[in-house]
């Protein structure tokens, strides 16, 4: 009895998903791929790094990520100071357009990750949970590799 009552359920719930796919299902036409991390010492900070792919006709933002690695997650963007030096500040959110591809990366937008709970070392990785306005939430995992060109 138990049995056929689970089994039901499974179809219900497996044809209410395909039903509704199309429709709500806007996260399918996100993707965030090539994610990777810097490493970092316990207590010091790293920064993830990805590019989101907007498949959509409608443009996306992001509002912030998450991660149980760090104490403090946001999201960041680098920018040049008076004295042409490089700084960085936290923004409330980054916007994605429709059909357009947007990079996270050195210099640019990342998410920062400060103080870190453990060691963040080379060859490990790491995950986080991207929060978009209309995706939802995405989880990545991202990849620890030192930074280009060092
Ligand atoms: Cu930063």
């Amino acid at each position: 009895m138990n049995k056929v009552f689970l089994l039901i359920a499974a179809i219900t719930f497996s044809s209410v998903n395909l039903f509704s796919q199309p429709i709500t299902n806007h996260q399918s036409l996100i993707t965030v791929k090539d994610v990777w991390a810097r490493p970092g010492a316990k207590n010091a900070n790293s920064a993830i790094y990805f590019v989101v792919q907007n498949n959509s006709s409608k443009a996306d933002t992001i509002l912030g990520a998450k991660s149980k690695f760090a104490e403090i997650v946001e999201v960041h963007e680098s920018f040049k100071r008076d004295n042409d030096r490089m700084g960085m500040r936290q923004v409330k959110f980054v916007a994605v357009a429709a059909n357009s591809k947007l990079e996270f990366k050195p210099g640019g937008f990342h998410i920062m990750l400060i103080n870190l709970y453990k060691d963040i070392k080379t060859g490990s990785s790491l995950d986080a949970t991207l929060n978009f306005k209309f995706a939802g939430k995405i989880k990545v995992k991202a990849v620890v590799r030192d930074m280009p060109g060092m």
